[in-house]
C-alpha cells in the first residue's frame, strides 16, 4: 500500500519555529537536515513515491507539511492553519495536490484548521478541538465529508499541541495515546495506552508494519509484541519544535 509521500525541507531557521506548550531549546540545524533525509529515504526504501515541495525557508515550521493539506478519498482538503505565521505555507500545496489529480477543496475564512488535528480511523475523522482548529474548521470539514461517507466526531485537545500529538491509529484502527497527554481516551472505540510521549505517533507504512519515532523504545518493544514490525527514525530536532513523524509528511494512498 505505498503512496505518494509529499515532503518539505527544514527550513534553517527551524529553532524558530512556533511553541505552545514546550521551552524553547537549541536546535541542530545540520542534524535537523540529515534527521530529515533519513525520514525520507525510510519511505522510499519501501515503495514510496517522494514529492518534495519547493524549499519554504522564511516559514520555520514550513517541514511540518502534514498540517497544511488533508486528503480524503480524491479529495484533497488546504487548510487555514490557526497559527497565522504559518498560513502562508499552504500556497504552494495548492498545485502539488492539483497536478497530482485530487479535487482541491479548501478551509475559508474566518475558520481554522490544521492537518496535525485531523485523525482517519476507517470512515471516521476524528479531529482535535486544539488551539489551532476551531468550531468553525471542524463544521467546514463535516460540510464537506459528511456527504461523502465519512463520520466527523471533534474531540477535545488542551494537553498537546494537536490531537495526533496526542493520539494515532495502528493498521487495525486501534488508537493509541500516552495517556496523561490524552483529554478523552474514551471518546475511541478502541484504545491502548503507550509508555512514552513521543510513542504516541505512528504512520502506518503498510497493513504490518509502523514508523515510530527512535525516542521511544518502549513503545516500539509493546507494538512489536502486538506483531506488528515497527521501523524507526530519530527526530529528535523536530521534536524539540512540537513535531513527530506524523507531521514530515502527507501520504496519498
Ligand atoms: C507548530 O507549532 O506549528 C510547529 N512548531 C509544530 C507543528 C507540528 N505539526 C504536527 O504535529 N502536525
Amino acid at each position: 500500500m505505498p503512496g505518494t509521500l509529499l515532503v518539505r525541507p527544514p527550513s534553517p531557521r527551524l529553532a524558530e519555529g512556533e511553541l505552545t506548550h514546550l521551552d524553547r531549546v537549541p536546535v541542530d540545524a545540520d542534524l535537523s537536515r540529515r534527521q530529515w533525509q533519513e525520514y525520507r529515504t525510510t519511505f522510499a526504501a519501501r515503495g514510496w513515491q517522494v514529492h518534495e515541495l519547493p524549499a519554504a525557508d522564511a516559514h520555520p515550521d514550513g517541514v511540518f507539511v502534514e498540517d497544511t493539506v488533508v486528503v480524503f478519498d480524491d479529495l484533497a482538503v488546504l487548510t487555514r492553519p490557526g497559527a497565522a505565521s504559518r498560513r502562508g505555507e499552504v500556497a504552494s500545496m495548492r498545485p502539488v495536490v492539483e497536478g497530482l489529480g485530487l479535487e482541491v477543496a479548501a478551509i475559508e475564512e474566518h475558520a481554522t484548521l490544521e492537518g496535525g488535528d485531523v485523525l482517519k480511523v476507517g470512515r471516521t475523522v476524528y479531529v482535535g478541538r486544539s488551539s489551532r482548529t476551531d468550531d468553525a474548521g471542524v463544521d467546514q470539514l463535516r460540510t464537506l465529508l459528511e456527504p461523502r461517507g465519512w463520520r466527523v466526531v471533534p474531540v477535545p485537545v488542551t494537553r498537546v499541541l494537536h490531537l495526533k500529538s496526542a493520539v494515532t491509529a495502528l493498521p487495525d484502527g486501534t488508537v493509541i495515546g500516552h495517556e496523561p497527554l490524552v483529554d478523552a481516551p474514551e471518546l475511541f472505540d478502541r484504545f491502548v495506552p503507550v509508555p512514552e510521549p513521543e510513542g504516541n505517533a505512528v504512520v502506518v507504512l503498510d497493513d504490518r508494519t509502523v514508523l515510530l519515532s527512535a525516542s521511544a523504545p518502549r513503545t516500539a518493544d509493546l507494538l512489536r509484541d502486538r506483531g506488528l514490525d515497527v521501523v524507526t527514525a530519530p527526530v529528535t530536532e523536530f521534536e524539540k519544535l512540537e513535531g513527530c513523524v506524523t507531521c514530515l509528511s502527507v501520504r496519498v494512498r
